[in-house]
């Protein structure tokens, strides 16, 4: 067994000390000071030579014999050499480049590769592609882009809401009502982005209920969360249950003026809506129970319960992916400045309490250093899951948080850490547009749905095949990582690729004619590793923390920071002294009605939160057609599409299907039984998945994990995923015109029994590689250069806001 001391290896779901024994075998423990380790760690080694890992730099078949850009994600591959694959993507980019100019590629390249400060791929490919004049970016996240444009025009930006967030301590010893919607996940974690050091959620709920907190889960199924009490709740209804709240403590004199008054702004606007003074109708419990599907006493109950004791408001991430997602988060806000708390230890509203392990931990942010990646001399960007629009639809006008912008003419893609055919809804859609570019460069370690769908693929190398420091700003440790194994066959890190490539690029202005001296600052990689600890380092000694030289840092394989003694209370300088210490919004106060917002003119957003109907829920016309609403979450056994192959993500499949969930109900209606193979489907598309019947889920609504890598069945159309990729379905939706972040959780569909044999599934099948000996001949590169389009240029906003 490994012991302290061995090398530690760090990921996303935890850190994990090696040994080999006298066979060479590896074997893994968790960190010793993990009190919860997550069993997703059990893959790690399994994933270092599976028969998924790429061996060599890969050409797509026909792509590299015609320059074909039909086939990505059906085709064969040529295994070639690092040169021959280096020198053809740099022919590539410059071609580019020359052709239509900095913003014709893109790199956006979202998701979430591996942890590592100096390993970070996109990092890696900012800082190259920075030298060479620039790409277009993508802006946000898939996780809470909604969040991330509304709350700084409303409270303060996401970021810094997330460091001085509220604690399970504070919560504990307020002994406080938290009315989770969206509940208050054990799954989700297992997870942190950058690392975990030690696993405290579970133990730190325990710790507040015993304390005398109290969970009240608001939430479709009763699924892996942990609550005192489940309200169940039809999908994408929250906003009315909230404003149905809201509206029993305005009737009932149950809001606190005082706060209301003092640090807050508009609410006389939200409170002649929710009363239905401007249209006749109030939100008032009855209206929000026919909506919700919440009854109309336990609405009343549950807001007077509120009124009556300490209470955080919590809402989970998922509350943002979804069909106008920024309205929940506004509306979690004014519900606790109704309440009065914010401000005040562990009261006022909570912005994921679950989702990962981070969030309500006691624990100091630090200011790690990261990769310096330059500066972009291109403006363009999109908000990021406007990817298939772009591709689809060069030169369309799109709004974004009060701005008019086009989207850029995209001809080359390039990805290196993330995974869009995970990540991207209806990929039915994200295929068509993925043919559209003229090359695709990927990096990955393994043969997922992205490295299949690319031209060029650049085997890349894994966290235990390389020295890294790896932490999280929000966690509690920085820890000297060190590679345990020999990188796979071929493979290369990163940061290895990018140098061969840098090689090859010469600078915007022809200057220089190799780029590589720029790409590494003239650095090794250990060299690169001792100047982002001591840059660390200097930035922690500004905050009196004192970190030991490297050399003892690497020694020790760890520092570990202080926790702050007193729990953090978000807001609490603002409460104190709301003029010296105003919000970074327009008033300094909580906007209830934003002005700015209210003025960018976007249809159903009067500038405070109000209901819309989304476009997809079991009251829209569209259910008469499509009955169930498929919840789409994270999953249980893994980090989104890694280690979906491995042994522990394959046990929780049925018959290696993704399961999907249902009630009883509605599966007795379908003649469906547990372990039956159902097909689940809508205009989108289709897939299949193993029926898992449970009691606690509402009738009318499904459960699945994402992850499942994506398995086509192209003879059917729309195409069919035999495995269990539920982004098949779901809909390519923005969440409204003032984030246009990922409604990804909302989707409609039917289910039914898959009656035929089903098809194998090939999900985890590599692609058929041919391997030529002699030298092989470039593709074509395309004949005619298109010229530049008209709206080409940097994407500029047009004067004033729309
Ligand atoms: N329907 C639906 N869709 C969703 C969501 C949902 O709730 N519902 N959630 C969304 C959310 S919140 C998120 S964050 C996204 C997540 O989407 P992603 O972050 O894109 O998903 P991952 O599977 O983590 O993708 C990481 C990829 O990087 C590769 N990789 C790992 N390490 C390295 C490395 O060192 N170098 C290189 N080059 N590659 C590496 C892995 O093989 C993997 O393919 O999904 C979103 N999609
Ligand atoms: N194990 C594991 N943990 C992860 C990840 C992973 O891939 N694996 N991914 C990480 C990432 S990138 C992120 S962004 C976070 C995401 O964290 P979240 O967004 O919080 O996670 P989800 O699992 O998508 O959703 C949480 C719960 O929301 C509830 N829910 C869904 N729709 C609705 C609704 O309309 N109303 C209400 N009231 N409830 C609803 C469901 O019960 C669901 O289980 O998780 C992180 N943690
Ligand atoms: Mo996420």
């Amino acid at each position: 067994m490994p012991q302290s001391g061995d090398p530690l290896v760090s990921t996303h779901w935890g850190t994990y000390r090696a040994r080999n024994d006298a066979t060479g075998a590896t074997s893994l423990a968790a960190f010793e000071d993990d009190p919860d380790p997550s069993p997703i760690g059990e893959s790690i080694i399994e994933t270092l030579s599976d028969s998924c890992r790429i061996a060599r730099p890969m050409i797509r078949k026909s792509y590299l014999e015609r320059g074909d850009t039909t086939r990505r994600g059906q085709d064969s591959f040529v295994a070639v050499s690092w040169e021959e694959a280096l020198d053809l993507a740099a022919r590539e980019l410059t071609r580019i480049r020359a052709n239509y100019g900095n913003e014709a590629i893109y790199a956006g390249s979202y998701g979430w590769a591996s942890a590592g400060r100096f390993h970070h791929a996109q990092s890696q490919l900012r800082r190259l592609l920075n030298l060479f004049g620039g790409y277009t970016a993508s802006r946000n996240t898939y996780s809470y882009a909604a969040a991330e444009v509304v709350l700084p025009h409303v409270v303060a930006p996401l970021d810094q809401l997330f460091n001085d967030h509220t604690s399970w301590r504070a919560i504990g010893e307020t002994r406080a009502l938290v009315v989770a919607f969206g509940g208050v996940s054990l799954r989700n974690s297992q997870i942190n982005p950058g690392g975990v050091a030690r696993h405290t959620h579970k133990g730190d709920i325990a710790g507040a209920i015993a304390a005398g907190a109290h969970i009240v889960s608001i939430t479709p199924s009763r699924d892996e969360g942990y609550s005192n009490e489940w309200t169940p709740i039809r999908p994408n209804t929250d906003l009315a249950l909230m404003l149905g709240l809201a509206h029993t403590l305005t009737s009932e004199g149950l809001h606190d003026k005082d706060f209301l008054t003092r640090y807050c702004t508009g609410f006389d606007k939200f409170e002649s809506y929710i009363c239905g003074e401007t249209d006749g109708l109030a939100r008032d419990a009855d209206w929000a129970a026919v909506i919700t599907g919440v009854d109309a006493d336990t609405i009343r109950a549950l807001a007077r319960r509120m009124a009556k004791q300490p209470t955080v408001v919590n809402a989970s991430w998922s509350l943002t992916r979804q069909h106008n997602g920024e309205m929940n988060y506004w509306m979690t806000v004014v519900l606790a400045a109704m309440l009065g708390g914010v401000g005040r230890k562990g009261e006022g509203f909570a912005l994921g309490l679950g989702a990962v392990n981070s969030i309500g931990n006691t624990r100091r942010t630090v200011r790690l250093a990261a990769l310096p990646t330059g500066r972009n001399p291109i403006s363009a960007f999109i908000p990021v899951a406007r990817i298939a629009d772009m591709l689809l639809h060069p030169g369309q006008p799109f709004r974004y948080n009060g701005q008019i912008l086009h989207y850029p003419d995209i001809r080359l893609v390039y990805w290196a850490g993330g995974n869009p055919f995970h990540h991207h809804q209806d990929l039915n859609r994200l295929r068509k547009a993925w043919r559209k570019p003229e090359t695709v460069i990927v990096h990955e370690p393994h043969w997922t749905p992205l490295a299949r769908h690319a031209d060029i693929v650049f085997p890349a190398t894994l966290p235990a095949e390389r020295n890294d420091i790896a932490g999280s700003p929000r966690d509690t440790h920085l820890f000297a990582t060190k590679a345990i194994a020999e990188p796979f066959a071929e493979a290369r890190d990163d940061h290895d690729i990018f140098a061969g490539l840098a090689a090859r690029l010469s600078s915007p202005d022809n200057r220089l004619n190799s780029l590589e001296a720029a790409f590494t600052g003239g650095k090794d990689k250990d060299e690169w590793l001792q100047s982002l600890y001591d840059d660390t380092r200097d930035r922690l000694a500004e905050t009196g923390v004192h970190m030991p030289a490297f050399e003892a840092f690497r020694e020790a394989g760890f520092f570990a920071f202080d926790a702050p003694e007193d729990p953090c209370i978000l807001l609490k300088a603002f409460r104190d002294n709301p003029d010296a210490h105003p919000l970074p919004t327009p008033s300094g106060r909580i906007e209830i009605f934003s002005k700015t917002i209210a003025g960018f003119g976007i249809m159903g957003n009067p500038g405070h939160p109000a209901w819309t109907p989304p476009v997809e829920w079991l009251g829209a016309r569209l259910a008469e057609r499509w009955p169930i609403h498929l919840v789409t979450h994270q999953p249980a056994r893994r980090l989104h599409s890694q280690l979906d192959q491995a042994r522990h993500s394959l046990e929780g499949k049925i018959n290696g299907r993704e399961a999907c969930v249902i009630s009883r109900q509605d599966a007795a209606r379908r003649g469906l039984r547990e372990g039956d193979v159902a097909r689940i489907f809508n205009d989108r598309g289709s897939c299949l998945a193993g029926v898992r019947i449970c009691e606690d889920v509402l009738p009318g609504v499904a459960m699945m994990p994402t992850g499942a890598w994506l398995d086509l069945d192209e003879s059917l159309t729309p195409a069919c995923c035999k495995h269990g990729n539920v982004n098949i379905v779901t809909a390519d939706r923005a969440t409204s015109e003032l984030a246009q972040g990922p409604a990804a959780l909302s989707c409609l569909v039917e289910i039914e029994r898959h009656k035929a044999e089903p098809p194998p599934v090939t999900a985890h099948r590599p692609p058929e590689i041919e391997i030529v000996q002699k030298k092989i001949s470039l593709p074509p590169a395309p004949r005619r250069a298109h010229p530049r389009p008209p709206w080409s240029g940097p994407l500029r906003p047009t004067s004033g806001t729309v």
